[in-house]
């Protein structure tokens, strides 16, 4: 084998592992809900794939369009156990989500932002932009919510999803 050839292989070789171990620590990492739930989860990616899968076609903040993937956030909150939906009404009115991430930024939704009985809107717990993985320091989970014109509770990097109480 000439040194061309082996410098190469050496090239595929290191190529290869490290495909291989981002997609390891993609699938590794997980999302925790709880809180205000019946059933609290511990999601990773290869989860989802047991929910219906969603997308939406929108601009990021570098202005241009994204296809965003994933599940949506209410289907995650009915599988858990929250009171959304028919029981979305009383207090459970004053319930609200807080959403945190892996630099410590935090995000909240009230249930009846994320509700399909009040909202149009699917906010979407995304996993992939344009059809890849999404990258590190933005996933491997990003909150989309289409209807916000900024982008500033489109949460990367999220890490747990808590339902909690706002009733005094
Ligand atoms: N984890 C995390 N997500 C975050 C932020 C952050 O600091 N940390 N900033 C928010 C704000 S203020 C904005 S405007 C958008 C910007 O996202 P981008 O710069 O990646 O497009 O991300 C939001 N999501
Ligand atoms: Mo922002």
């Amino acid at each position: 084998m000439s040194p061309t050839q082996s410098k190469f292989l050496t090239l595929i070789f290191f190529t290869c592992l490290n495909a291989s171990v981002g997609t390891f620590a993609q699938d590794a990492a997980s999302i925790s809900v709880s809180g205000e739930v019946v059933s609290p989860l511990n999601l990773k990616i290869s989860d989802l794939k047991a929910y219906r899968q969603v997308g939406h076609k929108v601009k990021d903040r570098d202005n241009k369009e994204h296809e965003f993937n994933g599940v949506s956030l209410i289907e995650i909150l009915e599988k858990a156990g929250v009171t959304t939906g028919s029981k979305l009404r009383g207090e459970n009115l004053a319930k609200y989500v807080l959403i945190k991430a892996a630099d410590g930024y935090e995000v909240i939704y009230s249930l009846a932002e994320i509700d399909p009985e009040f909202t149009d809107q699917v906010i979407i717990l995304a996993t992939q932009k344009d059809g890849q993985l999404l990258p590190a320091g933005e996933g491997p989970f990003r909150i989309i919510t289409p209807n916000d014109k900024k982008q500033a509770r489109w949460i990367r990097e999220v890490r747990s999803i808590k339902v909690l109480f706002a009733k005094e």
